[in-house]
């Protein structure tokens, strides 16, 4: 899971990439050199604390999320410098979701670009700045098709297709509306605006970053919350100090801060939300370890996303839900009282399914 961090100038991206994945980078830096950071978010999950402790493993793999902040790519204020932005954008395009963060504290030492604190406005002014890019992109790609379907080339077919298709799109930015909106009318369609990789299609994670006295609840913060369905509010400067201390001492400090759980496995959370992904696990004397689908996926794809050979020579699936094994004690009581199964290749897996594949790897 790739999730690209993007906000207004000194909105908190630095301090919530610190925060989720460890890292020191600086922040507070107005220089906004536009670039990008890249690090990885361990994905925390108190079940799979719990499944540790019963197989002791000798290896424990979270699932993991890359994170990297784009600084510079959204100006704020419309504009911004455009070469380099191109080239931030395409690294936008590849994201699997947006993590989208909103300044909503006050501070009378942290200039805003706009001068003044206003979540929704800078909330709708990071959206536009990315319907502008897909604007941009999709005309030009638009002018070039116009001109190639009149030539016989060997793809012409294929490109009136894209280009019937892309007008389409083409239509519903140009009204301000996201590409999302766009309701493909067959496989084809829906491949073209794959391939696209519009910015307006992407999930997002809105992150509304406030003032540590706006934490408790009923505050700015529950209200932020309730505006934007699937956000979260938190507070970045105060998670990424929390991030740095010794583990041992975050506990006592979040509770002070009145802070019921941190920022990253609440990114995680939102993260998997807007991508509907689901956690599942395998375990064992070897590894406990935590891998992502969405859901929906089969066996057969979970197993691929363990190694392709496992889904080529897929057999069958043993799985047991993480809830029955904790009802049962361990994994030989779950035997015994019959509760492991054998699944096929269209098995949907669950979130919390505990999986073995069995499969022929020569
Ligand atoms: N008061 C306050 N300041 C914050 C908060 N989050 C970030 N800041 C400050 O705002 C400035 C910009 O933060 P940074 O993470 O670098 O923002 P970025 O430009 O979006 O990467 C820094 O000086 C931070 O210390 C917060 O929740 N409260
Ligand atoms: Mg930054």
């Amino acid at each position: 899971m790739k999730l690209g961090i993007i906000g207004f100038p000194a909105s908190g991206k630095t301090s919530l990439f610190n925060a989720v994945t460890g890292s020191t980078q600086p922040v507070g830096q107005y220089s906004n050199t536009p670039g990008l950071q890249l690090a990885v978010m361990k994905v925390p999950d108190p079940r799979m604390e719990k499944l540790r402790g019963m197989y002791d493993p000798k290896k424990f793999t979270l699932a993991s999320a890359d994170c990297q902040d784009f600084t510079g790519l959204i100006s704020g204020t419309g504009g911004g410098g455009k070469e380099i932005k191109g080239e931030l954008l395409g690294k936008l395009r590849e994201v699997d979701a947006i993590v989208h963060v909103v300044r909503a504290f006050e501070s009378s030492e942290v200039p805003h670009v706009l001068e003044s604190v206003d979540p929704m406005r800078d909330l709708g002014e990071t959206d536009s700045e990315l319907l502008f890019a897909d604007l941009a992109q999709c005309t030009s790609r638009v002018e070039k098709l116009r001109v190639q379907v009149t030539k016989p080339t060997k793809t012409q077919d294929r490109d009136k297709k894209e280009l019937a298709t892309l007008e389409k799109v083409l239509a519903l930015l140009e009204e301000g509306k996201p590409a999302r909106g766009f309701e493909p009318a067959n496989e084809d369609e829906a491949q073209f605006v794959a391939a696209f990789q519009f910015l307006t299609v992407k999930k997002q994670a809105v992150v509304f970053n406030v003032g540590e006295s706006d934490l408790g609840a009923g505050g700015r913060a529950t209200e932020l919350e309730a505006k934007v369905p699937g956000s979260i509010a938190l507070c970045a400067r105060v998670e990424m100090e929390i991030a740095q201390l010794p583990p041992e001492e975050r506990r006592e400090f979040l509770e002070a801060m009145g802070i019921a759980e941190p920022a990253a496995p609440r990114l995680a959370r939102a993260a998997y939300a807007a991508l509907d992904a689901i956690p599942f696990f395998t375990v064992g004397p070897d590894e406990v370890r935590a891998w992502t689908i969405h859901r929906g996926d089969t066996a057969v794809a979970a197993a691929g996303r363990i190694h392709t050979d496992l889904a080529k020579g897929f057999i069958r699936a043993e799985v047991f839900a993480y809830d029955e094994l904790v009802a049962a004690g361990d994994e030989k009581a779950l035997k015994a009282a019959g509760k492991m199964r054998l699944e096929g290749k269209e098995y949907v897996v669950k979130d919390g399914d505990i999986v073995h594949i069995r499969a022929n790897t020569r």
